[in-house]
Formats: structure tokens, sequence, C-alpha cells
């Protein structure tokens, strides 16, 4: 594997998702794979679980791990051909090709600015990053898509799952704040292709990009939506149409006992961080039939087998 930014990258899911659980079972069966390669980390944006998640897994493998927090650092002039006089210090292509000097393999988390919908969708950094470093790159969550949270959301599902082909359903949520739709677009493009009856429930302005939903059912009624579902996936998500927008917060699409009463005794999964009580009630939650730390801890094993299969390939 050379790049991971999507799951166009992760070839076939199911032996995937078994070589996760393997690696789960022996974290460190491979310790040695690694030994005297080192694994960076660049983030323009926080992160709790990508991080820490990422730097055990590399280790694990026995890699050494660096990180930088690029915000801190010298500002990246993109564009090519340009004077750079004015408040960018150094150019992407020569800070991508010394950090692909240091390193074997680089994970970059660059988040949607939610400005420009063609400038985060041309996922410039994550793409600079690929063309100038010289080594295997994978994102840890981009512009558009949040490769390593849906990878293990499947392997999640995989554990959960209490029949062949469970009914999964990812609902919108409310929030205060304009998110990306990193979280909900890459979720969408995994189910597609996973063995699930996928659907999408959203209000009516916050329908996501159609070339990551084909194949996906999108239901504005969210109560019909989660009738019978097994897994239900809540998140929020700024307007694709109006990018970047908040165009309402109906609390009522908060997930909370009443909502799940309707699923057929489904699981709650969310990404984290999340906001109690806005997104999900606290009720839920803390309810037996929430799974949100099993998924969070599976990011480790799910990043553990990516970076495996590139240091395969170096
Ligand atoms: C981010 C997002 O929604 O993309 C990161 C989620 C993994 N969430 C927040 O900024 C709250
Ligand atoms: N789910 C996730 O990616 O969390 P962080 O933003 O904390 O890394």
């Amino acid at each position: 594997m050379k790049c991971f930014k999507s799951v166009l990258d992760a070839g076939d899911l199911n032996a995937l998702v078994q070589e996760i659980l393997e690696i789960k079972k022996n974290p460190h069966a491979n310790k040695h794979l690694g030994e005297n390669k080192t694994m960076g980390m660049i983030f323009l944006n926080p992160s709790l679980r990508t991080r820490l998640s990422t730097q055990k897994a590399a280790e694990n493998l026995g890699m050494k791990v660096i990180s930088l927090n690029m915000n801190d650092g010298w500002q990246l002039e993109m564009e090519d051909g340009t004077v750079m006089n004015d408040d960018k210090a150094e150019h992407v292509k020569e800070a991508a090709a010394v950090i692909g000097s240091y390193c074997d393999i680089i994970g970059i988390r660059s988040f949607a600015n939610l400005n420009n919908r063609d400038d985060d969708y041309r996922e410039e950094i994550l793409n600079k990053f690929i063309t100038h470093s010289g080594v295997p790159i994978v994102s840890l969550e981009s512009g558009t898509l949040h490769p390593l949270q849906s990878l293990a959301d499947l392997v999640t599902i995989e554990e959960f799952k209490t029949k062949p082909r469970p009914k999964v359903v990812m609902t919108w949520a409310p929030h205060p704040k304009a998110l990306p739709q990193a979280v909900p677009n890459s979720f969408a493009q995994w189910m597609c292709k996973a063995d699930v009856d996928f659907v999408i429930t959203n209000p009516e302005g916050y329908d996501l990009d159609p070339q990551f939903t084909e194949g996906a059912d999108v239901i504005h009624d969210q109560e019909l939506a989660l009738s019978g579902a097994d897994f239900v996936y809540s998140k929020n998500w700024s307007s694709f149409s109006d990018y970047g927008r908040v165009l309402t917060t109906p609390r009522n699409w908060m997930i909370d006992e009443r909502k799940m009463a309707v699923t057929g005794d489904a699981k709650f999964m969310h990404c984290l961080p999340v906001r109690r009580n806005v997104v999900v009630a606290d009720e839920v939650i803390d309810g037996p039939n929430s799974i949100v730390i099993q998924q969070a801890a599976n990011r480790e094993f799910a990043t553990q087998a990516v970076i495996k299969r590139m240091l395969e390939a170096l």
C-alpha cells in the first residue's frame, strides 16, 4: 500500500477486516517489522484519538514516531509560481520533501476549512504531500474523508453484528458549530461497499456529496430511517449544498431513548468527540448499547493494519 486516503486504497474489505482482527488478538506479533523506521505525524488540527492510536499502532510495529503540529510551525504556501512575499514562510514542496527525508511513512491531518468547497474538495495539502514527500501517505482526516475512522467503524460493526447483513443508519445530529463532512462522507463511502443495508437520514439541505453516497438510501424522516436499525451512527455535518453553513439545528434530531426504541435494539456509534445532550442523550451514550469506546479502541488496530501493509511494501 503506497497511500491510504479513501476506501479505494483498501483493496478487499473482508480481507482487511480479518487482518485487523488478527492484529487485535496479538498486536505485538510484528514488532520488528518497523524497526529502524520512522512514522511522521503532521497535524493542522486538533486530535485525541487519531494522534494517540496512530502513535500506538506505529510503536506496536517497532517504529519510532515523530509528530509536528504544523499550525505552530511555518505557514505553508500551496500555490506553484507564487511570489512568496506575504505571510507564508515555506513552500509545501520543500516542507513535504524534507519531512519525507526524515520519515518512512507520513500521516497528515488537514480538515476542511469550510470557506470554499472547491478548495476543500480538491484535497490540496494531502495531494501535495503525496506528490512531493516521496514516501507513503496516510490520511489522518482530510478535507473530504476520514478513512482510518471508517475502517475502525467497519471492524466494530463486524464485531458487534448479530446477523450477516445488518441495517446501519447514519443520522445527522444537531451541533452548535459548523463541522466538516469528512466523517460522514467517508463512513458512507465505506458502508456502500460493505455487506450492510445502509441508510442515511438528515434534514433537507444536509444531503452529502452524491459521489460518496451512491447506493445509500437517503431518507429525510429520521424515525422512519431508524426503524429496525441494528446500528445507529450519529454525526453532525454542515451543509454541502450551502457549503459549510449551519442551516438549522433542530434539537429533536438528537438521539435519545425514544429514538432508540424504534430500532431493532441497535448499537449506538459515534466517532467522538461528541457533545453530550446535543448530539446524543446521556442515557444512550452511557447505556448498554453504546459501543463508542470499543469503536475508538479499534482505531489502533485498524491503523496498525494500514501501516503494516505500507511497511511490507517499502
Ligand atoms: C471533527 C469533525 O467533525 O470532522 C473531527 C471528528 C473526528 N469534529 C470536531 O471538530 C468536533
Ligand atoms: N475520531 C477522531 O478522529 O478523533 P480525534 O479528532 O480526536 O482524532
